[in-house]
């Protein structure tokens, strides 16, 4: 029997099957969880309608963060389905692609700004108010996916660090008020994989390689590894984690620096 055995889970963020939430997915339903899905916009939906039938779920809904109605609607859906929900997984950011180049202050705008801190951290806000009422009081998890680039300044995250920011603060903030509902809030700072919100990053390829250089495993980590530290984080195997940012990075931000093999003093 798997540790997620009778919990409902509701997933965000699959655009296709490299996606994070793909891979969190695939872990829970290993696990023995009964999955809800969200797709963004019409053209995503069979991809989303395809992995949900993989996972032996028929519950798949329409969710953009930036409206209202969407997040009323899915709630609704869910209550009158399940009426309760044991996990909520966020995995969702976005910035328009022009800030993701060049420099901070050179690529800046207030509409771009506003855009990412809307869709990547108050959508997790926004969303945990909305399904709070579904969570209370049974032992419940929410989660959500945010990088170092929330922490440190990382060359081409531009806007989207002070917005990762902003969803690690969530992180602390909601696990502070939903703890005396016993519902835990943490957050898993993933380190670099090749998704398609990856592609939008200016050099990605390069950061992929730094990251693999610069981590203590020597490699990357992959969508199955954040998938089953996701799957433990919202199980009751974690009952006593919350407010935390777990690192699946390889080990990558424990590192001062790194040299070269060949640049080591025998
Ligand atoms: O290296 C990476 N890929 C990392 C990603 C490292 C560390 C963290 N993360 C985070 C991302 O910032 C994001 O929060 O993990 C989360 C998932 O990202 P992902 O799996 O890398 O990206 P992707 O497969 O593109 O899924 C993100 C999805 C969107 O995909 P697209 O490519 O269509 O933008 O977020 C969803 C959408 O499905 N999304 C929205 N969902 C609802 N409403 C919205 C919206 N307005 N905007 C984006």
């Amino acid at each position: 029997m798997g540790f997620l055995t009778g919990k409902k889970v509701l997933i965000t963020g699959v655009a296709s099957e490299r996606s994070i939430a793909s891979g969190i997915a695939e872990a829970m339903h290993r696990e023995g969880a009964q999955l809800a899905f969200t797709y963004q916009g019409e053209k995503i939906r069979p991809r989303v309608e395809a992995l949900a039938g993989e996972c032996g779920s028929d519950l798949v809904l329409p969710l953009d963060v930036t409206r209202d109605d969407e997040i009323a609607a899915l709630t609704e859906a869910l209550n009158r389905r399940w009426s309760t929900l044991d996990v909520f997984v966020h995995s969702i950011g976005f910035a328009p692609r022009e800030l993701l180049a060049g420099g901070y202050l050179q690529t800046v705008t207030r509409d771009g700004y506003r855009i990412a801190h809307d869709i990547s951290a108050y959508s997790f806000a926004a969303l945990g108010q909305a399904l709070r009422p579904l969570m209370r009081g049974r032992a419940s998890s929410m989660l959500t996916l945010t990088y170092l680039g929330a922490v440190r300044a990382v060359p081409m995250y531009n806007v989207m660090g002070p917005a990762k920011a902003s969803l690690e603060a969530n992180v602390r903030y909601m696990a502070a008020e939903l703890g005396p509902e016993n519902i835990r809030v943490n957050g898993i700072s993933a380190g670099p994989i090749k998704t398609l919100a990856a592609a939008g990053i200016r050099g990605f390829r390069t950061m992929l390689t730094h990251a693999e250089k610069g981590s203590a495993l020597k490699r990357n980590v992959s969508i199955e590894e954040v998938g089953n530290a996701a799957a433990f984080l919202c199980s009751d195997l974690a009952s006593g984690i919350t407010g935390e940012i777990l690192y699946v990075d390889a080990g990558f931000n424990i590192m001062g620096f790194s040299l070269p093999a060949d640049d080591v003093d025998a």
